[in-house]
């Protein structure tokens, strides 16, 4: 075989092939410097144990909110996966940091201040903590910050559940209740205007600025059309909707799910897992 094919010439051990001396000595010391660069930095950190926030994770708009967060603040972290379809949130590890069986969670070895590694489960708890330590996506001034807080509780108490809700009873339930799909169908246009009113003011939720109520809210816009919503009829949302959507991070933050394909249908074991009450 000649030493131009490409299959032969990696393994050919011809010595013709091989680096002059110079620059094997070159590369040995490049390598080496790799290392102790890589030994320190925190995102090659090679030293056990590797100091990191760890996100327990699967793509969901719950968790969405989290990567959208530290995408945006360039926080280095590290993916659990919590295959929730399985059911790995009941697993007891899982359990000591989320005794809800719910991720989003995330446990952080660095906590402000020292001391032991801090967990934390809720996605908006997880939200105000990052925006906390890190001085980002929460105004420091008293109306700010309280505006945003007071968003940020509204999706947690009424945006995500009833939303929530709407996806059950519109998709996920194996008998359609028309009084149920009704229902939430009638609450999540509901919750629309109300977003859409306070976006007729400000460029975002809580303000002139991206915070971590946008962060929150988002990631349930996202699956509009299979709440049976039509952003044409909330123009301020759908403005704000395209915006956040047009991020770099936002993309960035999306991309982490993307190795799982939802299926269109949900199976029995899944139904199981997700809707037995455990
Ligand atoms: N209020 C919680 C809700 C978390 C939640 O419902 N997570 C879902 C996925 S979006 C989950 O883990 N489901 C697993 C299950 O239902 O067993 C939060 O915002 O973190």
């Amino acid at each position: 075989m000649s030493p131009v094919d490409g299959r032969c010439s990696v393994v050919s051990g011809h010595s013709d092939l091989r680096p002059a001396r110079g620059l094997r000595q070159l590369q040995l010391v490049v390598a080496v410097a790799f290392l102790i660069v890589s030994l320190e930095h925190p995102v090659t950190n090679l030293r056990q144990p590797r100091k990191m926030l760890t996100l327990h994770y699967w793509p969901t708009p719950n968790a969405h909110k989290i990567t959208l967060f530290l995408e945006e603040a360039g926080v280095p972290f590290r993916i659990e996966r919590v295959d929730i379809t399985k059911g790995d949130q009941f697993e007891p590890a899982f359990l000591k940091i989320a005794p809800n069986n719910r991720m989003p969670a995330i446990v952080d070895d660095e906590p402000v201040g020292g001391g032991e590694s801090l967990s934390l489960f809720e996605s908006g708890a997880i939200l105000q903590y990052l925006a906390e330590k890190h001085g980002q996506f929460l105004p420091a001034d008293l109306r700010g910050r309280h505006a945003t807080l007071q968003w940020l509780f509204w999706q947690m108490a009424g945006l995500g559940p009833m939303l929530g809700q709407n996806h059950h009873f519109n998709v996920y339930a194996p008998e359609k209740i028309p009084y149920a799909i009704e229902r939430y169908v009638k609450e999540t246009a509901r919750l629309y205007g109300v977003l859409d009113r306070q976006l007729a003011m400000q460029d975002f939720v809580a303000g002139n600025d991206y915070t971590i109520a946008d962060m929150a809210c988002y990631p349930w816009i996202v699956p509009h059309k299979r709440q049976q919503m039509d952003l044409d009829t909330y123009p301020n949302v759908k403005r704000w909707f395209e915006t956040i959507r047009a991020r770099p991070a936002t993309t960035r933050a999306y991309a982490h799910g993307d190795f799982y394909t939802p299926p269109t249908q949900m199976t029995d074991a899944m139904r199981r897992v997700l809707f037995g009450a455990r």
